[in-house]
C-alpha cells in the first residue's frame, strides 16, 4: 500500500489549529470544573453573583463539546493525511472554512454563556432556554464540523478511485465511519435547535413540545458519546500495537466493530429517557435491547486489545496467564496513558450497563452517579487516550521531539489523573447511590437532612477536582512544550501493521449503501412510532404541527 509516512506540512497546520483550540478549551473548562467541585463541597461561594449553572454550563460545553470536537477533527485530519496522503489545496481550503466556522461558533457560544445568558447546561434542552446567540453559535460549530466531514469523505473517495479494488487504509476508514455517525446523529440536534429552540428563544412561538426536543436531543446525545469514543478506539486498534512494537490482532475485527457502532449507536437514545413519561415502555424496551447490542463492539475491542498485548508479550518470551503484562513498555507515556484509559473503561462500561438497565436506572438517574459514569468514560478513558495521542501527534505535527523529561512528566500526569479521578468519580458514584442529585447547586439542597450524608463525599470530590486541576496544568505544560519549545526533530506517527496470521480484510466493510441503509432502517424502527405518539398526544395548548 502506498503508505505516506509523514503528515503533509500544510495539513499539519490545519490539524494543529484544531488541537490548539482543544487545549485552550481544556484550560478554561478545567478551571470551571475546579470551581464547581469547590462550590459543591459547601465550603466556597462563587464571587460576584456568578451562578453555579453558568460555571457548570461553561465546564460541560468547553470540555464535553469543544475539547472533544476540535481534538477529534484535528486528529482525524492528521490520521487521514498520514494514511491516504495529503489533501488537495481545495479540500484543505474547505477544512480551514470548517475550522473557522467552528471557532467563531465556539466564541459566540462561549460569550453568551459567560455573560450568564445561556446557563442551560451542555445538554441545553427545554424547558431551559438560552439567548438565541447561544443556539446560533452552536449551529455554526455543527455546520463547520459537517464541512470537515465532507472534506474527509471527498478525500477518501478520491483514494478509493485511484486504488480500485483495494481496502482503504484502516485509520482513514475509521475516521470516515466516525464522521458518517456524526453526520447522521447531528441532524437530530440541528432539527431541535433550528425548528424548536431557536424560534422559541426568538419569541416567534411561545411554547414547544418539550418531549420532542428531548427526544431529538438524545437521538443525537448518545451517538455523540461514541463520536468521542471511536477516535480513542482508533488509537487503541491502529496505533498502540505499533507503539508497543507489536502487530494488530485483526484488521477485519476492527472494521466490523466500527460498522457495528455505526449501526447500533443511534437508535438507543431512549436509554437517557427511561424515567420520562410520555414514551411507551415497549419502545424503551426495544431501545434498551439495542443498547445492549452496542455493547458488543466494545467487548470485541476488549478482546482485540488483550489479544494484541498477549501476542506481543509472548513474542518476547512471556509465559503464564498474565506474564505478557510485564513485557509492556510501562515507561512510555504514549502507551501508558491510553492503557490506563482502557483499564478504567472496565468499571466505566460496567456502570454504563447499570444505567442501561431500566430498573437499576431508577436508582441512579439524575443522581451524581451519572456524572461519575461519564467522568470515567469520557474524562478518563477517552481523555487519557487523547493525551497519550497528543504526546506523539503534536511533536509529529510541529516538527519536534518529546524529551525524556517530558515523557516522565507525562507518566506523572497520568498517575495524577488516576488519583484525582478515583477520588472524584469514586465519590460521585457513592454519593449518587445515596441519592445526591446532579445538575444542582449546593444551596438548593444544603438544608435537606440527607445533605449531611452527602457532604463527606462532596468534600472528596473537591479533593479529587483539585488534584485533577493539577493534572490539567501538567498536561498543558507538556502540550505547550511539544508545540513550541521542545527540541526540533522528527517524531514518528505510529501506524500498526496487521499480524501475519490475520485473515485478509474483505471489501464488504466499504459497502456504505448497505451499512448506512441498515442504520437508517434501525433508526426508523426505533423512533417512528414513539415519535408519532409524542406529536399526536402532545399536551393541550400545542399548536401547529404540535412541535410547538
Ligand atoms: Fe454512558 C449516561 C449507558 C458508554 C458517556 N454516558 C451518560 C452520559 C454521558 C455518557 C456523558 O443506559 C450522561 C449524559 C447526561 O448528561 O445525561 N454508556 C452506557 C452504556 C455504555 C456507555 C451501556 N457513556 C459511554 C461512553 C461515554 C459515555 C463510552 C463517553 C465517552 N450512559 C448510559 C446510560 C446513561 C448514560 C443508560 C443514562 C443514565 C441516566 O440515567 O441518565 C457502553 O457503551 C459501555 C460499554 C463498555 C464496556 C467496557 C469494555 C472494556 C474495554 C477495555 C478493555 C481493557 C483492556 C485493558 C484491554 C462493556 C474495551 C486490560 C488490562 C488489564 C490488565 C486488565
Ligand atoms: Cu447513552
Amino acid at each position: 500500500m502506498n503508505d505516506v509516512l509523514k503528515v503533509d506540512r500544510r495539513d499539519a497546520k490545519l490539524a494543529l489549529a484544531h488541537i490548539y483550540i482543544a487545549f485552550i478549551a481544556l484550560a478554561l473548562g478545567g478551571l470551571a470544573g475546579l470551581l464547581q467541585t469547590l462550590v459543591r463541597s459547601g465550603k466556597f461561594n462563587l464571587p460576584a453573583n456568578i451562578s453555579y449553572y453558568t460555571i457548570l454550563t461553561t465546564h460541560g460545553v468547553l470540555l464535553g463539546l469543544v475539547l472533544t470536537t476540535f481534538f477529534i477533527i484535528g486528529f482525524q485530519f492528521a490520521a487521514v493525511s498520514r494514511t491516504t496522503g495529503a489533501f488537495s489545496d481545495r479540500n484543505r481550503f474547505w477544512g480551514w472554512i470548517g475550522f473557522w466556522l467552528m471557532t467563531i461558533g465556539t466564541a459566540v457560544t462561549a460569550f453568551f454563556i459567560l455573560i450568564g445568558e445561556a446557563s442551560v447546561l451542555y445538554t441545553f434542552y427545554a424547558p431551559l432556554q438560552a439567548h438565541p446567540g447561544f443556539y446560533l453559535g452552536l449551529t455554526l460549530v455543527v455546520v463547520g464540523s459537517w464541512i470537515s466531514g465532507f472534506v474527509l469523505f471527498v478525500h477518501y473517495a478520491r483514494w478509493k478511485k485511484a486504488n480500485p479494488g483495494q481496502v482503504g487504509p484502516l485509520l482513514s476508514f475509521m475516521a470516515v465511519v466516525n464522521m458518517v455517525l456524526w453526520l447522521i446523529c447531528s441532524l437530530g440536534v440541528a432539527a431541535t435547535v433550528l425548528i424548536q429552540l431557536l424560534p422559541w428563544s426568538l419569541g416567534l412561538v411561545d411554547q414547544i413540545n418539550v418531549l420532542v426536543s428531548r427526544t431529538l436531543f438524545w437521538y443525537f446525545g448518545h451517538p455523540l458519546v461514541y463520536f468521542w469514543l471511536l477516535p480513542a478506539y482508533m488509537v487503541w486498534y491502529a496505533i498502540i500495537p505499533k507503539v508497543i512494537g507489536g502487530k494488530m490482532f485483526s484488521d477485519s475485527l476492527a472494521r466490523l466493530s466500527f460498522i457495528l457502532f455505526l449501526l447500533f449507536s443511534i437508535p438507543v437514545g431512549f436509554h437517557h429517557q427511561l424515567m420520562e413519561p410520555g414514551i411507551d415502555p415497549f419502545w424503551k424496551y426495544v431501545q434498551v435491547v439495542l443498547t445492549f447490542m452496542v455493547v458488543i463492539p466494545s467487548l470485541m475491542t476488549a478482546f482485540a486489545m488483550f489479544a494484541t498485548f498477549e501476542m506481543y508479550g509472548r513474542s518476547k518470551g512471556a509465559a503464564g496467564l498474565f506474564g505478557w503484562l510485564r513485557k509492556l513498555p510501562w515507561g512510555d507515556a504514549r502507551f501508558f496513558a491510553p492503557f490506563v484509559g482502557m483499564l478504567f473503561f472496565i468499571p466505566a462500561g460496567a456502570g454504563g450497563l447499570v444505567n442501561a438497565s431500566h430498573q437499576l436506572d431508577q436508582v441512579v438517574h439524575n443522581t451524581i452517579w451519572v456524572t461519575g459514569h461519564f467522568h470515567l468514560t469520557l474524562a478518563t478513558t477517552v481523555v487519557l487516550t487523547f493525551f497519550g495521542a497528543a504526546y506523539w501527534l503534536i511533536p509529529h505535527l510541529s516538527g519536534r521531539i518529546m524529551t525524556r523529561a517530558m515523557n516522565r512528566l507525562a507518566i506523572i500526569q497520568t498517575i495524577v489523573w488516576v488519583v484525582g479521578m478515583s477520588f472524584m468519580s469514586g465519590a460521585m458514584h457513592f454519593a449518587g447511590l445515596l441519592g445526591a442529585p446532579r445538575r444542582s447547586a449546593f444551596s438548593t439542597y444544603a438544608n435537606s437532612p440527607q445533605a449531611l450524608e452527602w457532604i463527606p463525599y462532596q468534600i472528596a470530590q473537591a479533593v479529587g477536582g483539585t488534584i485533577l486541576f493539577i493534572g490539567i496544568i501538567l498536561v498543558l505544560v507538556i502540550v505547550t512544550n511539544l508545540a513550541f519549545f521542545a527540541p526540533k526533530g522528527e517524531t514518528e506517527f505510529p501506524v500498526a501493521e496487521v499480524a501475519e496470521q490475520a485473515e485478509r480484510t474483505p471489501l464488504v466493510f466499504e459497502n456504505w449503501k448497505l451499512w448506512i441503509g441498515i442504520a437508517i432502517i434501525l433508526i426508523l424502527i426505533a423512533y417512528t412510532i414513539p415519535f408519532i405518539d409524542m406529536i399526536q398526544n402532545a399536551p393541550p395548548g400545542s399548536k401547529g404541527y404540535k412541535l410547538w
